[in-house]
């Protein structure tokens, strides 16, 4: 059972977390909400909202929330900025649909209006190493994702090079982890992911998922996101829209080595991959 702001999350079996993206510039559903408006843009709530809905009726447990592009090359917005992307979406997700709301943000700010709305979790790629998140993050009662990132999104893809990455993220992650205890954060709140994609070519993002059960052998639950991603593109040789079938493979993998959560995309084709592989375990 994880502790989220909003009660407990049963992980006994995978969950689905549904990606929502406010950003204009998403690599897959790239500004899908956004609308031009004068010198900016603006957030379609309505729409939002009803991809929300969607994703609750096909079974996400959790909607990820996210207004802060961390695509390679991505700059920075501002906690404000943040904040008037993606509250009013928490908000209208809280009030009307039975669902744990996830703010993708590495920002202090924007994680304590989070957690004044009353949002269930904290899903940082920094994993609380801003100045202040650690803080934030313990006073809220969120969980927090701790996801392993080489670098910053403006230039990790610039040839990382690791000894063994499994080594090194499960190392990173332990070592986020006990910050995050010592900062007063119950291990009950506690998730892990290693990132993939942040940080990582193709054949170290396939190392990690061949030994996801590492990750998992840490005690905190594992969530993995590889929806759509360039590693399924490295593989399959296709552009983000044909990669469905690519990342219900890599899930199976995934939900093989031990993930509790999987992010996506697809919430209905990854509730299917995690009902064939729950099934012998269930009827057994
Ligand atoms: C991840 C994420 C991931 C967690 C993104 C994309 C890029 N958060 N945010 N794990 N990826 N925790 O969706 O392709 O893998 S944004």
């Amino acid at each position: 059972m994880l502790s989220t702001g909003q009660g407990g999350l049963d992980l006994s079996r995978p969950v689905c977390m549904g990606i929502v993206n406010l950003t204009p510039d998403s690599f897959y559903d790239g500004g899908a909400l956004a609308a031009e408006s004068g010198s900016g843009f603006r957030i379609d709530l309505d729409k939002a909202l009803r991809q929300a809905e969607g994703m609750v009726n096909e079974g996400a447990a959790l909607i990820d929330i996210g207004g802060e592009s961390t695509r390679p090359g991505a700059g920075q917005v501002s906690a404000e900025e943040e904040i008037d992307r993606v509250m009013p979406l928490v908000e209208a997700v809280l009030a009307r649909l039975d669902v744990i709301v996830s703010v993708d943000t590495s920002s202090p700010e924007v994680m304590r209006a989070a957690a004044r709305a009353g949002a269930g979790m904290i899903n940082d790629v920094r994993a609380l190493r801003r100045p202040g998140a650690l803080e934030a993050a313990a006073g809220s009662g969120m969980a927090p994702c701790l996801m392993h990132m080489r670098g910053e999104p403006g230039t990790m893809q610039q040839q990382p090079e690791y000894g063994d990455v499994v080594a090194d993220v499960a190392d990173f992650l332990d070592r986020r982890a006990a910050a995050a205890m010592a900062a007063g954060i119950a291990p009950e709140r506690i998730l892990v992911d290693p990132g993939f994609g942040f940080g990582k070519t193709a054949a170290h993002n396939y190392a990690l998922l061949r030994n996801l059960s590492r990750f998992a052998d840490s005690g905190f639950p594992v969530l993995a996101g590889v929806s759509r991603k360039a590693m399924i593109g490295a593989a399959t040789g296709r552009a983000p829209g044909d990669r469905l079938p690519g990342s219900i493979a890599a899930t199976m993998l995934a939900l093989e080595g031990g993930a509790r959560i999987i992010r996506s995309h697809d919430v209905a084709a990854t509730m299917d991959a995690i009902a064939v592989h729950s099934f012998p375990r269930e009827a057994g």
